[in-house]
């Protein structure tokens, strides 16, 4: 009786301590409760590329609206220039602050990971959404739609908008994006395909999600080749400053522009037929869905691992991926004809 008494008391040990010892690394030290209730009163902090993005501005308030409804303190902070460290003091304050969940969109995949690992250690949850970091230094992923999803509809846009012939350029954001280099590399795949054998890719120009230099990186891409006849621009920053330049050229209607886009900030350049379609989610639905999964990572509900569920509020239930990735949904493409149904 006691030697069995004794072993079992020796297993629990073994157990705990072999569990705190994975939490000093920053991954989860506990196992998923599914039935523990969301604390109220949890610190959620949205911290985007970019303070001064429209985009930003609707994920973010999407997120505000989950938060909200699981009773907890929103706040967003962050940098007005998307650059690659910029975000590092921002995480090293909210960490200071005993935040319970940073959910973040990285300007560059490794910038940020040293300051995310620190704030973890100081028992944060992180989320990454929109653009991920390496995925060592995050819970999980809100990815807004598969990375292909997103490059085969950029590919088609453009290809139905050029006659599927003729050269072709991208005006992306800053160079370190992980989202959009994974996009443009995927791109770059979509391209070998048959079907688009007529176009060609002369070059990549990078905009750093800002207005000013995105429309002079397009001034410069039409400099540089007269005989351009389409640019897709996969950030809504750059595909709405490229716009801006087409529309009051000569170019207008006759070099063909795609990309990713807020409604709001396109509806004029779809409807002067500058865009005949571009493509994009829903930013409100992925700030919302990433606080929903923060809050039940903190609430212990979660841990990131592959198979656990979690209730999104009107998203309804949700699947955790392999390698810590939850998946919003597909994209919409917008046209003149569903372009007014549209309000972020
Ligand atoms: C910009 C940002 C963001 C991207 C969208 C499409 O707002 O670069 O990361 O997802 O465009």
């Amino acid at each position: 009786m006691l030697a069995a008494a004794l072993l079992v008391a020796a297993a629990c040990g073994g157990t705990t301590r072999s569990e705190s010892s994975s939490g000093s690394s920053g991954s989860p030290s506990a196992a998923a409760n599914p039935q523990a209730a969301i604390k109220e009163g949890l610190s959620i902090a949205f911290l985007p590329k970019q303070v001064n993005n429209p985009y930003f501005t609707v994920a973010d308030n999407g997120g505000k609206s989950a938060v909200d409804e699981v009773k907890g303190k929103y706040k967003e902070v962050g940098p007005s220039e998307a650059s690659a460290s910029s975000q590092v003091s921002y995480i090293n304050t909210l960490s200071q602050q005993q935040t319970d969940v940073i959910v973040t969109s990285a300007n560059d995949p490794n910038a940020i990971c040293g300051a995310l690992n620190q704030a973890r250690k100081a028992s944060a949850k992180v989320v990454t959404y929109d653009s991920d970091t390496n995925p060592t230094c995050r819970d999980l992923f809100i990815n807004q739609a598969t990375a292909a999803g997103i490059a085969e509809v950029q590919v088609k846009l453009i290809s139905e908008a050029v006659g599927g012939k003729g050269k072709i350029a991208i005006l992306s954001a800053t160079p370190n994006a992980t989202n959009q280099n994974a996009w443009i590399a995927l791109m770059k795949n979509e391209l070998k395909k048959p079907e688009y054998s007529g176009l060609q890719l002369v070059t990549t120009a990078y905009g750093n999600d800002d207005d000013q230099k995105s429309f002079t990186e397009t001034q410069g891409l039409l400099r540089s080749y007269p005989d351009l006849k389409g640019i897709i621009s996969p950030t809504t920053v750059g595909v709405a400053a490229a716009a801006r330049y087409l529309s009051g050229s000569q170019y207008k209607g006759k070099v063909a522009l795609t990309g990713l886009g807020t409604p709001n900030q396109m509806r004029s350049y779809v409807k002067d037929g500058t865009v005949k379609a571009f493509a994009l989610w829903n930013p409100a639905d992925l700030g919302y869905l990433a606080a929903y999964a923060g809050a039940a990572l903190a609430s212990g509900q979660i841990t990131g691992a592959k198979g656990e569920k979690f209730k999104a509020g009107k998203l309804g239930e949700r699947t955790i991926e392999a390698g810590g990735v939850v998946l919003l949904g597909p994209p919409t493409e917008f046209t003149a004809e569903n372009i007014d149904t549209f309000n972020f």
